[in-house]
């Protein structure tokens, strides 16, 4: 509790902001959205100069977002629905042509998303072992994505993670047996999240947005 000092990380914020996401009308708010990923990149950066390379491609696709967010069409951009619907306004090839759009900056994201829920899986279930549980979390999501350069470099880079113990320790949420209870009540949040956009993508064909 002394580390939950200003600026401290906790993951039960994190976890928190991917719960405001969710409206009862099941649409993604971009907002908590990006707030969960600043969150999710700042623990990261707190694990070390390894992941760099990491870190700074999620900080250009949050900044990008948060461009969309705070630019002229800002109200387009406040749910991941009405940014699909806004996007694909102009049609689905000028949407394909963006290398900038909200969409294939979400979707790399979103496949990242993924990546975290079974990784946080891993942890809660109690394998000990977390580069283990990074690689085949990242093998059956993220890498399937990846150049085998990036997957090397991701592969190489697992093996500096922490143990499971220091792990939930920087998380910062309590005792042990706490964060591994709050790891089991958050992680369905995530799935949510994940799913929900999931199906808008697969929806609009968006899945395999270059
Ligand atoms: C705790 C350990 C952290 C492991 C993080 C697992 C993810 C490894 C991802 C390695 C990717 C690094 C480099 C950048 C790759 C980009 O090419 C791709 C595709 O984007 P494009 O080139 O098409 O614009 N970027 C991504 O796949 C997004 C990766 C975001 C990773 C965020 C990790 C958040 C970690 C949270 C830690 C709790």
């Amino acid at each position: 509790a002394a580390a939950a000092a200003a600026g401290a990380f906790s993951l039960r914020e994190v976890l928190e902001a991917f719960q405001r996401c969710v409206t009862e009308q099941r649409e993604v708010l971009l907002e908590p959205y990006l707030s969960g990923w600043r969150g999710l990149i700042r623990f990261l950066q707190s694990l070390g100069t390894v992941f760099s390379f990491i870190s700074k491609d999620a900080v250009a696709k949050v900044s990008l977002l948060e461009g969309h967010c705070g630019g002229r069409q800002g109200q387009q951009y406040v749910s991941l629905q009405s940014m699909v619907r806004h996007e694909l306004a102009a049609g689905p090839a000028a949407l394909r042509a963006r290398s900038d759009s909200g969409c294939r900056t979400v979707l790399r994201l979103h496949r990242a998303l993924r990546w975290l829920q079974l990784f946080l899986e891993g942890l809660r279930s109690g394998d000990s072992r977390t580069s283990v549980v990074c690689t085949d979390a990242y093998n059956a999501s993220l890498a399937a994505y990846h150049p085998w350069v990036v997957r090397k470099a991701a592969t190489v880079a697992f093996c500096a993670l922490p143990s499971r113990d220091a792990f939930l320790e920087i998380m910062n949420v309590g005792p042990r047996e706490e964060a591994v209870a709050m790891l089991g009540e958050a992680i369905p949040y995530i799935g949510d999240v994940y799913s929900i956009t999931q199906e808008l993508f697969a929806q609009h064909k968006l899945l395999d947005l270059p």
